[in-house]
């Protein structure tokens, strides 16, 4: 069993022309992009302490090759109108024999589109992390781990790696608090997500 995993997270860039990318409010405050990428930092939050992790916001900054030969495994993944460059993030690693993880919201509802991965983590990470944590140090290199649905005791979550940030190229930096809706809006999927009770 090794414990070091040099783990490269990248961000995948959001399609150009939404009005929520704040294009021209980031232009004036010298922002690059107006939101942090909450989950996969939380996510870094769940690996172990051993292990080296590296953020890209493909929003943000430029993804290096020296970046990507660093990384022993590669995890990425956000919400839907990420899903053109997290395949094209996939497809890199899958040609470079580096084994990519994908989790997050878009996989999360539509898994079949993202098959090329070598591991999908679908749902809340904190309930599921521990096993696939596992399942990479007993040497597998596929699989797919489907946490059960509002489990999450999101008092427990941990706090995120808000070190891995560089504060200055963001708007601003959320935090969460609670998860799940108890409504029913036609347009959204929170409740597949996270569930109807709130927590
Ligand atoms: C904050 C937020 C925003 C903000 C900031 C977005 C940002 N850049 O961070 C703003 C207001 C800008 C926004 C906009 C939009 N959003 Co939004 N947003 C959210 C919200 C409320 C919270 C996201 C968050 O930070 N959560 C906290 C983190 C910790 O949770 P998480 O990301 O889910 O991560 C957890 C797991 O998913 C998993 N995980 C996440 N990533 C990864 C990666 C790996 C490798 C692994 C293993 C696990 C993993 O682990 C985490 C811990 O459990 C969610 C709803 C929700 N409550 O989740 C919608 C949500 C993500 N948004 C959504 C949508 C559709 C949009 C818009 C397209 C809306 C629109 N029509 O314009 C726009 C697009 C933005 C753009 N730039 O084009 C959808 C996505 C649906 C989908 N299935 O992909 C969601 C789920 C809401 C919904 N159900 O409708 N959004
Ligand atoms: S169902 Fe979705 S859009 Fe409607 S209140 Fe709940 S989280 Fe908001």
């Amino acid at each position: 069993m090794t414990d070091s995993c040099k783990v490269l997270m990248i961000f995948p860039l959001f399609n150009a022309g939404s009005f929520w990318n704040y294009k021209e409010a980031c232009d004036l405050t010298g922002a690059r992009y107006p939101a942090a990428p909450l989950g996969l930092i939380t996510v870094a939050a769940l690996l172990p302490k051993e292990w080296d992790v590296r953020l890209v916001n493909r929003n943000t900054e430029d993804l290096s090759d020296e970046d990507f030969r660093w990384a022993d495994m590669v995890m990425t993944g956000g919400m839907l109108p990420q899903r053109n460059d997290t395949q094209h993030i996939i497809d890199l690693c899958r040609a470079s024999n580096k084994p990519v993880v994908v989790g997050g919201p878009d996989v999360t509802s539509s898994p079949a589109l993202y098959g090329n991965a070598n591991f999908q983590v679908l749902g809340e990470a904190e309930e599921i992390m521990g096993d696939f944590i596992a399942a990479w140090r007993r040497g597998a290199r596929e699989g797919t781990f489907q946490a059960p649905m509002g489990k999450t005791d999101v008092t427990k979550s941990p706090l995120p790696r808000f070190d891995l940030l560089k504060l200055d190229q963001y708007l601003h930096v959320g935090v969460q608090f609670s998860r799940g809706c108890p409504f029913s809006c036609e347009f959204c999927d929170i409740i597949e997500l996270y569930g109807r009770v709130p927590r």
